[in-house]
């Protein structure tokens, strides 16, 4: 058993001040029982709890990490950015340099604003595409997760589906009614839709590669079937690559299965590990954007010049070392292949979804292609699962309905490590 005194001391602590005693509800460990452990450092491919006990990690912040924790290039340039204070609320060169770098990066991105989460950043998007269009309904997909904003909160996926609450309360009916859900992977219920609200869709988002169910791609035809849909309909497609953004490839998921996008919405990466969100889009489209145009939008932190050095620092690392995309997958295929011949050897046939450094092993035998799949998967052996690889020393998200993450600091030690630990915990459950 894993020493927890001082994470369970700290938990017992935060509940009298904090809403379940976290800051986002994913983090409270509720879908794998026990308290959540409190992270003191983190290093590399490595974190480092309350109690002393080191983890290798599959979370990296929910994604951010990608060169790993505490990165030294990242350290050294917010240090001499810290020199000149942490915020001005007025424009700064370093914003520029970002906003030029993601639209080099990004080739659907012509204009690009910064926010401060990647809620933020769809909250925005769908406000811009219903004021661009004046058309109010939006379709999103069921397990698709794309931040807590009101229109969101149906059907959704990630902590709200971990929590059971995938349609919040607080979201009023007017809103509930705007927001159609079709099913991932499913070209037909997104057709059906559009025929039955002829005139009336603003916009499409969708996860490229759906992260927030567990990790499922797109199917053959998805992405650009909701293209053509998209062009046929006078709708707009927004990419919702908070997560997938610079983590597939150094232009998203659009570069990986090449298919654009009338607006992206981006964050974790693009932040560094700080607070920041960003959409961009068509110049046609962004320039609707206050102060250039009528949609509203603004942000006290937008661009803030700490958050945006760290950015560009990682992203201008990712441009001009594209082969890291390459190590990031041969290092995540190299853990899922150890996982699979683990449960070879158990006689298990779980599913395992990957792509790029993103993946998700399923405590399902089907393939898991859409929410309804991933749903049934036992969440009971995941919540023993999570907590046997916690004890092994390896820190995976507390949710069957998260992607892993895999940063770049990881190496063949971490690669054997976490294939070990994973045989020693599937044998304690299955033999
Ligand atoms: P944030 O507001 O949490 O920065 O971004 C919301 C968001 C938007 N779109 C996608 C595709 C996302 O995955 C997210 C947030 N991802 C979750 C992890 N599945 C954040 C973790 C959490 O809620 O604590």
């Amino acid at each position: 058993m894993i020493n927890k005194t001082s994470s369970n001391k700290l938990f017992a602590e935060a509940l009298k001040f904090i809403p379940g005693g976290v800051n986002s509800p994913v983090r409270a460990f509720k879908a794998v029982g026990g308290d959540p452990i409190f992270i003191k450092s983190a290093k590399g491919a490595y974190v480092y709890d309350e109690d002393g006990n080191a983890y290798i990690e599959l979370i990296n912040s929910w994604g951010p990490m990608i060169l790993g924790h505490a990165n030294e290039l990242v350290e050294s340039v917010l240090s001499e950015a810290l020199k000149n204070s942490t915020s001005f609320g007025a424009p700064s060169e370093i914003e520029v340099k970002m906003a030029r770098l993601i639209i080099e990066m990004v080739p659907s991105i012509e204009k690009v604003r910064m926010v401060n989460s990647g809620t933020e950043a769809t909250m925005s998007a769908i406000r811009l595409a219903r004021g661009y269009t004046g058309k109010d309904k939006i379709i999103k997909f069921e397990g698709c997760y794309h931040g807590h904003g009101d229109s969101f909160l149906i059907a959704a996926g990630s902590g709200a589906v971990t929590m059971g609450t995938p349609d919040s309360p607080g979201v009023t009916a007017g809103t509930a009614r705007d927001t159609l859900t079709a099913k991932y992977n499913d070209l037909s219920s997104v057709e059906l839709m559009i025929k039955q609200n002829p005139g009336k869709i603003a916009a499409i988002i969708v996860e490229p590669v759906a992260g927030n169910m567990g990790c499922i791609p797109p199917g053959k035809g998805f992405l650009s079937g909701l293209r053509d849909l998209c062009d046929e309909n006078g709708i707009l497609l927004i990419f919702d690559e908070v997560m997938t953004g610079f983590r597939l490839s150094s232009g998203g998921a659009q570069q990986l299965f090449d298919v654009n996008a009338d607006i992206t919405t981006l964050g974790k990466i693009i932040g560094g590990g700080l607070p920041v969100g960003a959409y961009g889009g068509k110049k046609d489209i962004m320039e609707y954007v206050s102060p250039s145009g009528p949609v509203y939008q603004a942000g006290t932190l937008s661009g803030n010049p700490i958050a945006m050095s760290a950015g560009y620092s990682v992203l201008q690392f990712l441009e001009k070392n594209p082969s890291i995309y390459e190590e990031l997958n041969t290092k995540t295929a190299a853990i899922c292949n150890g996982i699979r011949r683990n449960m070879e050897e158990l006689g298990l046939h779980f599913s395992i979804n990957r792509v790029g450094s993103m993946f998700t092993l399923f405590f399902n035998e089907n393939i898991v292609n859409n929410f309804e799949d991933a749903k049934k998967s036992d969440l009971k052996i995941f919540g023993k699962y999570f907590n046997l690889m916690l004890e092994e020393g390896i820190y995976l998200a507390p949710s069957q309905f998260e992607a892993l993450f895999v940063s770049n600091a990881i190496g063949q030690e971490e690669i054997n490590r976490i294939i070990e630990s994973n045989a020693v915990a599937l044998r304690k459950i299955f033999s």
